[in-house]
Parts: C-alpha cells; sequence; structure tokens
C-alpha cells in the first residue's frame, strides 16, 4: 500500500503532526548551483525545455534542504508560447510577449495537437522529477506542477510583459468584456488541457499563481480571478479528484475569503499582506492555508526572521496549514536563511 505524504494530508485539509512546509521560487538564482547550470545552459527557456537540466534544477534545493514538496522547474509563460504566442528572456530583464492587438482581433487559437507537442519536454521533466525523487531517496516529498491563472496570463499576452499596474490588460477587461472573456475562455481551456498533462505524467498536486489578482477591483475580481479558477478546478476534480488543487490570488485582500469560498480550491495560498488573525477566521475555517513569510524577511535572516516565523506558526498550525513564504524567494538570498528557515519549521511543534 503506498502511504500518504505528509504535505497531501495538509493539503486535503487534515492537520498534520508536523507542519510541511515549500517555497515559492525555490529552485532559482539564490542557489550557486543553479547559477552555474544556468550559465552552461545559456538561458531560462533553454532551461526549461531541456528537461535534464530542468529535472537537475528542480531537485536542487530538496538535496540541499529537505522540503516537504518539490515545484516543477518551469514558468507561467510558457502556455501563451504553446499556443502561438512569441516569448523571449533577455538576461536581467523581464519576459517579452507578442502583446495582442487592441481590438483583441488577434486572440491564438487553441490547437490541442501542437500545444501538447510543444510542451512534451515540460512532461518529461515531471516524469523524471518523480522517479528522481523516489531514487534519491526522497520519496516523502511531493511533487508540485503549475501554471498562471487566466487573469495573469492575459496579462502578460495584452501587455506583452511585465508591468507596474497592468492598466491596459484591465481597460481592455473593462472596456471590451465579451472579447477579454474570449481570451480567458481561450486560457481556461489551454490551461486545464496543460494541468491534466503534468497531472498524468506524476505531479500530485497542482498551483495555480495568479500574481496579479490583486489589481482587480471587487467585480472584476469575481469575474476575471475567481470563475476562470474555479472553471479549472472543476474540470481538474471531474478527471483528477484526488490530485489538490491550490490557488494563489495574490493581493487579493478583502476579496480572500469570497475566492476560499467560490473558487473550488482545496488550498489558499496567502501573500505577506495578509493578517494572521485575519487568515485564520476568514481563510483557514474554509480550507488548508499556505504562507506567508515575507520574503524579505528571508532576506534579512537573524532576529526579524525568526520572530516573523514564529508567529506565522503560533498562529496558522492550529488548523490544516502549508507554511510557505508570501511571494518568491529573492535572488540575494542567502542560502544559510533558507536553512535556518527551514530547521525553524521542521522543529516546530504545534
Ligand atoms: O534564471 C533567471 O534569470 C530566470 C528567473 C526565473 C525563474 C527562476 C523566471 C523568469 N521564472 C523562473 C521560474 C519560475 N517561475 C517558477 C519555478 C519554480 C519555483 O518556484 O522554483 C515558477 C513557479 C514561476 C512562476 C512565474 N513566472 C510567475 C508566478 C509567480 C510570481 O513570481 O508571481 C510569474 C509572474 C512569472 C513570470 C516571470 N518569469 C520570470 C520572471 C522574471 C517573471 C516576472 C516578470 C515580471 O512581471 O516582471
Amino acid at each position: 500500500m503506498v502511504r500518504e505524504k505528509l504535505i497531501s494530508g495538509a493539503f486535503r485539509g487534515e492537520k498534520t503532526p508536523r507542519v510541511p512546509f515549500w517555497f515559492m521560487r525555490q529552485a532559482g538564482r539564490y542557489l550557486p548551483e543553479y547559477r552555474a547550470l544556468r550559465e552552461k545552459a545559456g538561458g531560462f527557456l533553454e532551461m526549461v525545455y531541456d528537461p535534464e537540466i530542468a529535472t537537475e534544477v528542480t531537485l536542487q534545493p530538496v538535496r540541499r534542504f529537505g522540503m516537504d514538496a518539490a515545484i516543477l522547474f518551469s514558468d507561467i509563460l510558457v502556455v501563451p508560447q504553446a499556443l502561438g504566442v512569441g516569448l523571449e528572456f533577455s538576461a536581467g530583464e523581464g519576459p517579452k510577449l507578442a502583446a495582442l492587438s487592441d481590438d483583441l482581433s488577434d486572440i491564438p487559437d487553441f490547437d490541442a495537437h501542437a500545444f501538447e507537442a510543444a510542451l512534451s519536454p515540460v512532461y518529461e521533466t515531471v516524469r523524471r522529477v518523480r522517479s528522481g525523487l523516489e531514487r534519491e531517496g526522497f520519496s516523502e516529498c511531493a511533487l508540485i506542477g503549475f501554471a498562471g491563472a487566466p487573469w495573469t496570463i492575459a496579462c502578460y499576452m495584452v501587455e506583452g510583459g511585465g508591468s507596474r499596474d497592468f492598466q491596459r490588460a484591465k481597460f481592455l477587461a473593462l472596456s471590451n468584456p465579451q472579447k477579454f472573456q474570449i481570451l480567458i475562455d481561450r486560457i481556461v481551456e489551454a490551461t486545464v488541457c496543460y494541468l491534466r498533462g503534468q497531472i498524468l505524467a506524476g505531479a500530485e498536486a497542482v498551483q495555480l499563481f495568479d500574481s496579479w489578482a490583486g489589481v482587480l477591483d471587487g467585480q472584476s475580481f469575481a469575474r476575471w480571478a475567481i470563475d476562470p479558477v474555479r472553471r479549472i478546478v472543476e474540470a481538474v476534480r471531474r478527471e483528477f479528484p484526488l490530485v489538490p488543487v491550490i490557488g494563489f490570488p495574490r493581493g487579493a485582500g478583502g476579496m480572500y475569503p469570497d475566492f476560499a469560498r467560490a473558487s473550488g480550491v482545496d488550498v489558499v495560498g496567502i501573500d505577506s499582506g495578509v493578517g494572521l488573525d485575519f487568515a485564520v477566521r476568514n481563510i483557514q475555517g474554509v480550507k488548508t492555508v499556505q504562507g506567508n513569510l515575507d520574503p524579505v524577511a528571508l532576506l534579512a535572516g537573524g532576529m526579524a526572521m525568526e520572530r516573523a516565523a514564529h508567529d506565522i506558526l503560533e498562529a496558522l498550525s492550529k488548523g490544516p496549514f502549508v507554511f510557505n513564504l508570501g511571494h518568491g524567494i529573492i535572488k540575494e538570498t542567502p542560502p544559510e536563511n533558507v536553512a535556518r528557515l527551514c530547521e525553524i519549521v521542521r522543529e516546530w511543534k504545534p
């Protein structure tokens, strides 16, 4: 019989004997072994589409720190790329995509065959990470797959890259909601297909990153952040009822409780701005909570980090909980701080 992994119990809403943990962006530039491989590979996308390198990078933080989950090394922007949108990452800069036109007349079609072919190296990475975890003795470590939530993906497709406030995406969503809905529906369809591919290849849970949910007003949040996620969750659950879905609507603030109730996700990822009492009262009563140490506290280390981590553990370990950061690890973070944080969480007695 296969024994359930610690973190899977927490994802399904159980209180666990120890608080499980992993960190967003746990693979990346703060690790010297990542930087060495990155140098050899050339570019970021070269790493993502090389299953051998991507597997290695996924396993690096687990070997060093023994997290309870590994997260697939990839990027949310491979989905628009597999839909045929041009994508580039130039050194030191963010991503550049071929932006959609003002009238959204150039929303790409969904060609399932081409889409799956483009993403097959990512599925191969998932298979290799699963067997790598077993082979290297990390049989308690779960593999998390992921995708961007439709709103955030639409933001990048409309804007053509990062932005401070994604004003153009918000403007088009408000001024041309019919067309914007078609864009969102297309991304929903592609994302369901992509998550299915990851789960069939061996992902044991999946996370939807809605990094720009926080720029939406209340009404827009319900339509563009909750509804598309709910439809993805329904489709995944129909086919894979036992695979937990984590939703991370970063910056959702006062809309977090609505998201927890209405999106259908099993686990709600909270950013560092969410107050702990608020999370206990309004989110943890409904769903498992994941979060929310400020990545800057991890960067700072020392007493500031220890105090912040203790506060979170004290408040949230009474219910179903997975310790994480409130956003990704900052690239200047000393690996020793990460090691210390792992020790704090592992030794915490709820
Ligand atoms: O080596 C490098 O220079 C590339 C840096 C990098 C890395 C390590 C990028 C570029 N993406 C990634 C990997 C990545 N991205 C993971 C891997 C798994 C892990 O967590 O270890 C994940 C889950 C993501 C998800 C992602 N990509 C998000 C959602 C999470 C978040 O940070 O809010 C977003 C918004 C992206 C887009 C993206 N990719 C990379 C950058 C610099 C950005 C942000 C662009 C911007 O808006 O400025």
